[in-house]
């Protein structure tokens, strides 16, 4: 499916999503947002999907906002920056969390402001070698949004957080792996048919499953222990009641490979 901004493909159980403006480093304009919205839903709606991917054409993989769609002439009226994240970025943010299904990110090259705290809201995160990500809001006077101030100390710790958000530094992918702020670094020509086949590997396992463990590692972020005991008996009872747990003690008694249906 093309769209004015993005591709969606969608085969095999894999949703693949290509942010497409490679010529602005795919940065976001009020169009993409539409375009990834729509795209979403269809996903959300397909029966077929089990697994989000989501890279970036060109060799960038998006470089935040489009600054040039909020440029601010002398004169002009203060811009409300905080509509623009009510209205498009929160809503992307929300519904990629909110996904019931496991969402990886290929990062393909820089992930900059935005760009950056997208790819790390994504549940298994690849990074080309060369690849790089900017915590780049600070050097133009704003603050780390798409998530970022909640997604990135969690990931990395409040010390290595607080200073790149301040200092707006370039972190390496492969610096990026060794702090466990993404999956994994592999070589530029790999990084493709890796995440597809990791992708691919995803959608066929038990996605109800994997999309229960999202909902639980979501809520531990905020949890006292004993909150999460108590989720962990909800979610197991509605994960002890899909048919691939019945398929996958099957197969294990059997001695035969399992086949998961998402069910
Ligand atoms: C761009 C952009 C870009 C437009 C590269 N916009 N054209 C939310 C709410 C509302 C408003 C504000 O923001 C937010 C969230 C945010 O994301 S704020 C942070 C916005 N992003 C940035 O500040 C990053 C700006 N970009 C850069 O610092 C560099 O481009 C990086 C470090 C990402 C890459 O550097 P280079 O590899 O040297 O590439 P380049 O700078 O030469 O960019 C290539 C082209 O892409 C170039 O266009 P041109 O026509 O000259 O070839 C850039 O102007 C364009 N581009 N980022 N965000």
């Amino acid at each position: 499916m093309t769209y004015e901004t993005i591709q969606l493909a969608i085969a095999d159980g894999v949703a693949t999503l290509t942010l497409n403006r490679p010529d602005k480093l795919n940065s976001f304009t009020v169009q993409m947002h539409a375009d990834l919205a729509d795209a979403l839903k269809t996903i959300r709606r397909d029966e077929t999907v089990r697994c989000l991917l989501l890279t970036g054409a060109g060799r960038g993989f998006c470089a935040g906002q489009d600054l040039s769609d909020r440029a601010v002439a002398p004169g002009d009226a203060v811009p409300d920056l905080g509509e623009s994240l009510e209205a498009r970025y929160n809503p992307l943010l929300r519904s990629l969390k909110a996904l019931e299904m496991p969402v990886v990110c290929a990062v393909n090259g820089v992930a900059a402001g935005a760009g950056a705290n997208i790819a790390l809201a994504c549940d298994i995160v690849l990074a080309a070698r060369s690849a790089s990500f900017i915590q780049a809001f600070c050097r133009i006077g704003l603050i780390p949004d798409s998530g970022g101030t909640w997604t990135l100390p969690r990931l990395i710790g409040p010390a290595r957080a607080s200073a790149l958000m301040m200092l707006g530094d370039k972190v390496t992918a492969e610096q990026a792996e060794a702090w466990g702020m993404i999956w994994k670094c592999v070589d530029d020509e790999a990084l493709a048919g890796e995440a597809q086949a990791l992708a691919a590997r995803l959608a066929a396992m038990p996605t109800r499953g994997l999309a229960l463990i999202k909902r639980a590692l979501a809520a531990s972020s905020t949890n006292a222990f004993d909150a999460q005991l108590d989720l962990e008996r909800d979610l197991q009872r509605l994960a002890g009641r899909t048919a691939d747990y019945q398929e996958g003690v099957r197969a294990f008694m059997d001695k035969r490979q399992p086949v998961f249906q998402g069910r």
